[in-house]
């Protein structure tokens, strides 16, 4: 009897033992599960660049991180998920610059309109040392840029004229991004600013809440704007790079293997978006003028700009700290 409840017992162990081993291998082999925020639609080259991102990683990594990306906003307004992203609650995103300037006060140099004399301008600084600049900066706020996405030229539209000179903006009500700066912007041109999320806009534009907004010609098309704005104009006024961005706290986790692996991808991601972007401009651009949109080209850009110097000159005053690198973005153009 003794001797078979010891066997018993030792069997009993056994068992454990050997589910004990098993956890700790299948601890080991457990996915991260990392969640990505994604303000477009999955069509969106942004979108399409983020899959290949989390295609790639989940490979190469083995599986030890398994990226989903959460298309078309549904994890929140982008000022939000800056804050999520930074605090670890979202692994992962693309998130424009522009938003961020409230949060990271040196991309706000990016948000200087016409600070850019051309996407290929944006994409020489941003790959070189200022873009780490850039990083550093995004970096003591907890967010991790791996790469840069292009966006294109913001232009404004809206339902009611062409605008081709500084007084068409007059009095109009226009959406910008939740940025100081943006409402500023629009002052300075006399119109009236307000600042809204991005998923408001075409419901606002619809109702008559706003005249008009200020975008690409992708976002244009894909938010359904063009079917209410039918006036697009070129003013080309901001040029703004994206980031695919990790949270601080989940790179920081990374072995520095899985971090080479998560590095790669999102370059690779990026070659990928601008790729997409080019073709995407085109197509959008093709498919509002077949809808009816007046596109048209703004002759002067220089009576805008000369409306932006305040900007500048309030920018550098409250930001002296940051007058260097507004000087070195624009010598790099040189
Ligand atoms: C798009 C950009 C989005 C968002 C949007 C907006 O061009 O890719 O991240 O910033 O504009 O106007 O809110």
């Amino acid at each position: 009897m003794l001797t078979n409840k010891i066997i018993k017992t030792s069997r009993t162990l056994k068992v454990f033992a050997l589910a004990g081993i098993a956890s700790a291998v299948s601890m080991s082999v457990q996915a991260e599960q990392w969640r990505g925020w994604n303000i477009h639609p999955p069509s969106y080259p942004n979108s399409m660049a983020l899959e290949s991102f989390a295609e790639e990683v989940a490979e190469n990594t083995d599986g030890r991180i398994e990226p989903k990306v959460y298309h078309n906003g549904v994890l929140g307004a982008q000022p939000d998920a800056i804050e999520q992203t930074r605090n670890g609650a979202l692994n992962f995103a693309n998130f424009n610059m522009g938003p961020m300037g409230p949060i990271v006060p040196a991309t706000n140099i990016l948000s200087l309109p016409f600070i850019f004399q051309s996407p290929d301008d944006m994409y020489r600084v941003m790959d070189g040392d200022i873009g780490e600049r850039f990083a550093e900066a995004l970096e003591e706020k907890n967010l991790v840029a791996l790469s840069w996405f292009g966006s294109g030229a913001r232009s404004l539209y809206n339902t009611d004229h062409p605008v081709t000179t500084p007084g068409d903006v007059e009095g109009l009500k226009v959406r910008v991004m939740n940025n100081d700066l943006y409402v500023q912007m629009i002052d300075e041109l006399g119109g009236n600013a307000t600042p809204m999320a991005y998923s408001e806009v075409y419901q606002s534009l619809k109702t008559g809440v706003i005249d008009g907004a200020e975008n690409n010609y992708p976002s244009f098309e894909s938010s359904g704007h063009y079917e209410v704005a039918k006036y697009y104009s070129l003013t080309e006024h901001l040029i703004l790079p994206e980031c695919l961005c990790v949270a601080k706290s989940s790179w920081d986790e990374l072995s520095e293997q899985d971090q080479g692996i998560v590095r790669e991808a999102a370059q690779n991601a990026a070659v990928e978006q601008r790729r997409l972007w080019e073709e995407r401009a085109e197509t959008s651009r093709q498919r509002v003028l077949d809808d009816g949109v007046e596109i048209n080209e703004v002759a002067d850009k220089s009576a805008f700009q000369a409306e932006m110097q305040p900007i500048y000159d309030d920018f550098v005053a409250s930001h002296p700290d940051l007058e260097a690198l507004v000087e070195d973005v624009r010598a790099a153009q040189e």
